[in-house]
């Protein structure tokens, strides 16, 4: 807990002031001087019409690692995770996942397709589907590769590029098991393909007691329209699942009797073993976390006395009732404290409070589900898959603390 005699008021102000506009705006006394922002009327209301986070954040930034890519087309970027708090990703900080760059689809010319085993094959309207009753979902996405850099050993010094490939915002859109139900399902079908308009046609097969149990169709995120890198004007919601199969500019809906095995599912997105074979149909994202703060890009800037660590946790089978925390790479455990909304396959946000001493810190988290089922370490992971595998890496991760207060990826054994 922290001490009564925390850092003073002082300290706290002066360090937290960037450097360069401090220097030209803040007068002597922080507190006592009449600073320039109360000397006269502030600029006016937003002339653009959408409004932006202040200059002083402009550092908060979606980041990509040069060498995982050939091309920035098909690309990946990554959530600052070590820069947000609370459970909620900011839409234009979301990471970005695509195969063949963002479509761009005008959402009057935007159809849905359904077809395959089907009573009435049918092509739906952006506003046909919004007529459908709607529903507002918080959810994680991960993507099945998330980590997966880190799966022989720590090789990026950040949060952001280690677990970055996570976002979670709260949903709008109509359930899957409504539109399939205006189609009419055959017998016959078990299963469903989705299918992306973007040139790539990203496509998987989807068992269909998943499509209709809580998929969704979702045109809306955190409120306003889906940004078009997630999927604009409708993508698929399919919670818990790996990221791979929430299709984006969504298309087409087939359903069918047996899965496709499409390339998505077969040369990708299947974990290979040491042994050579491949795990078939990984969807589920087992529970994990992960501390964002301090990280490598976080680095504790005060010096020993009060500290905050904060992290995420989650799980694709549902809720994180308890995460762990060490500051000793495992010996002790402390409960840490979840804090804000538990929702079902959301990203939960835990806390652990306490006081410095100034001495290295091996830094860990763990997550517990509500199916009783505890993150495993790196290390028990590569005793079951080997180390051939880039997908579903939700081991624990460790950050030593130096006195310094810098921070860095490592690995304990
Ligand atoms: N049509 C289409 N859907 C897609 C993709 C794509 O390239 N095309 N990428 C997938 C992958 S691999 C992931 S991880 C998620 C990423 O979603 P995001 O860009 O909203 O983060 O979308 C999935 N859906
Ligand atoms: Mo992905």
């Amino acid at each position: 807990m922290p001490t009564k005699s925390g850092p003073s008021r002082r300290r706290f102000l002066t360090t937290g002031l960037v450097a360069g506009i401090a220097a030209t705006t803040a007068k002597a006394d922080p507190i006592t001087d009449v600073q320039p922002w109360a000397q006269g009327l502030g600029k006016g209301v937003d002339e653009r019409g959408y409004g932006m986070p202040s200059p002083h954040e402009s550092h908060v930034l979606r980041k990509s690692v040069p060498w995982l890519v050939a091309e920035t087309k098909s690309s990946i970027n990554f959530t600052p995770l070590h820069q947000l708090d609370g459970i909620i990703t900011p839409n234009g900080l979301a990471f970005e996942r695509h195969h063949s760059g963002v479509a761009e689809i005008d959402p009057a010319e935007y159809r849905l397709m359904i077809n395959g085993l089907v009573d009435r094959p049918m092509v739906f309207t952006l506003q046909d589907l919004m007529r459908f009753p709607r529903h507002n979902k918080v959810y994680f996405l991960e993507c099945t590769a998330n980590s997966g850099m880190e799966w022989r050993g720590p090789q990026l010094n950040g949060v952001q590029f280690t677990h970055g490939m996570i976002h979670n915002v709260m949903y709008t859109g109509v359930m899957l098991r409504d539109v399939l139900a205006e189609a009419g399902i055959k017998t016959e079908g078990k299963w469903l393909l989705a299918e992306g308009a973007d040139a790539a046609g990203l496509s998987r097969s989807i068992p269909l007691e998943k499509a209709l149990d809580d998929c969704m169709i979702a045109f809306k995120m955190n409120g306003e329209a889906l940004r078009p890198e997630q999927g604009y004007p409708a993508r698929l919601v399919v919670p818990g699942w790996e990221g791979n199969m929430w299709i984006k500019w969504l298309r087409r809906l087939e359903v069918g009797d047996q899965p496709w095995h499409h390339r998505e599912e077969t040369a990708r997105y299947t974990d290979l073993l040491a042994n050579g074979a491949s795990r078939r149909f990984t969807w589920v994202m087992d529970a994990k976390s992960v501390i964002t703060e301090p990280s490598p890009q976080a680095p504790v800037s005060h010096g020993k006395g009060p500290l905050v660590i904060t992290g995420l946790a989650w799980s694709g089978q549902g809720v994180i009732p308890r995460v762990d925390v060490t500051l000793d790479g495992g010996i002790n455990w402390h409960k840490a404290r979840v804090d804000g909304p538990s929702l079902d396959k959301s990203l939960h946000r835990f806390y652990y409070e306490f006081d410095w001493d100034g001495s290295p810190l091996f830094l860990q988290s763990r997550a517990h589900d509500n199916t009783g089922y505890v993150q495993p370490t790196k290390d028990a992971l590569r005793v079951i898959r080997g180390e051939v595998s880039n997908y579903h890496n939700n081991g624990i991760q460790t950050w030593a603390v130096y006195s310094s207060g810098e921070v860095e990826n490592v690995e304990i054994s």
